[in-house]
């Protein structure tokens, strides 16, 4: 199977195995797990971040700093596109009871400027508005095809949503992907962020396990938010010792994805009836429009699925990810099934 569903599919590798399996253990709910302590201070050290916690997912990370940064009645502003809002079954309302307040880029790409912000935002405004609590941002951004932010673009956000006393979240869930692209260091990417939250499991390649960082102080309360999330695990570092290597050591090879990721692009571009902005894809996320080959989006990847190759379809797009477990020669094979499962019934 070519599955190009998403990076979240990756396997260990057998170095990654031997070390879960030589990994020293103790009990992490008591803060005495060696090897997730030297997975969180490593992390804390890369993104020149106070503190940093092992969570079990991005979601996780990702809606305890919602919770740790609102109260309830609070309105967040997020791109209509982001994670948060869209594929994280609703959390905010269920477990913080703000409202998100969604706003599309002007542009497409996905990050938004200030002045989009800026529109959306609630402060000192008379009884029936909720006020803006947070902003969330998302680098690499999923769902506007791995698009990215510079490091410039997030520390103007910053101050000028620290300026009215507004934090900032990051959802960096593929942050190194970002970071390569832009050839600019993840601690650059999320410099004045209040929270970041990156994943081990996408790209880097572990089989589970995100990291959220932020002050000493955040980082405390989200580890008894963690515990009221049943996210308390107990001898993780047998996951830790494979987050530990994917955070040290899989960076460096994601330009890989990146490289056949924009081949995939290139490919597709040449199908008649597919549309897609080549340009625009800069990490592993390819994602194109097919209601120009006349055949839904489902029914292509069907048809996919038939040559052992998966892909994701939604409305009458398809996202296609690269990742470790993807090679050059997988894609020149789905550009094959593509072209015979795009062409038009007679
Ligand atoms: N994304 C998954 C699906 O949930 C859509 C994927 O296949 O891409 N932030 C971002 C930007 C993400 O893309 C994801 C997962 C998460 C957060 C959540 O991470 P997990 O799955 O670990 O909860």
């Amino acid at each position: 199977m070519i599955d190009l569903r998403s990076d979240t599919v990756t396997k260990p590798t057998e170095a990654m195995r031997r070390a879960m399996a030589a990994a020293e253990v103790g009990d992490d709910v008591y803060g005495e797990d060696p090897t997730v302590n030297r997975l969180q201070e490593r992390a804390a050290e890369v993104f020149e971040k106070e503190a940093a916690l092992f969570v079990p997912t991005g979601s996780m990370g990702n809606q305890i700093a919602v919770k740790l940064h609102t109260k309830p009645g609070d309105e967040v502003v997020i791109e209509e596109r982001g994670h948060i809002f869209n594929y994280e079954m609703g959390t905010p309302a269920v477990v913080s009871g703000v409202m998100l307040r969604t706003v599309r880029s002007g542009n497409g790409c996905g990050h938004l400027t200030w002045d989009e912000i800026e529109t959306a935002l609630h402060i000192d405004q008379p009884y029936y508005s909720c006020p803006t609590g947070l902003i969330c941002l998302e680098n690499s951004h999923n769902f506007a095809g791995g698009s990215v932010m510079t490091a410039e673009h997030c520390s103007e956000i910053c101050e000028r949503a620290h300026a009215l006393g507004i934090p900032v979240h990051m959802d960096g869930a593929r942050i190194f992907n970002a970071s390569i692209a832009l050839n600019e260091s993840v601690a650059d990417l999320t410099r004045k962020c209040d929270s970041v939250q990156f994943c081990l499991s996408k790209g880097l390649g572990a089989p589970a396990g995100s990291i959220l960082l932020g002050s000493k102080e955040f980082i405390s309360e989200a580890r008894t938010w963690r515990k009221r999330f049943g996210g308390g695990m107990r001898q993780i570092g047998i996951l830790a010792a494979a987050g530990l290597m994917a955070l040290d050591e899989s960076p460096d090879r994601l330009h890989v994805d990146h490289d056949i990721a924009k081949r995939l692009a290139f490919g597709l571009a040449d199908i008649p009836g597919i549309d897609i902005d080549v340009e625009s894809v800069v990490t592993n996320i390819v994602i194109f429009d097919v209601a120009g080959t006349g055949k839904p989006a489902e029914a292509i990847c069907d048809s996919l699925r038939n040559d052992e190759i998966m892909a994701i379809s939604f409305g009458s797009r398809i996202r296609m990810v690269t990742h470790c477990d993807v090679s050059g020669t997988d894609i020149d094979k789905t550009l094959n099934s593509m072209k015979k499962a795009a062409v038009q019934q007679p």
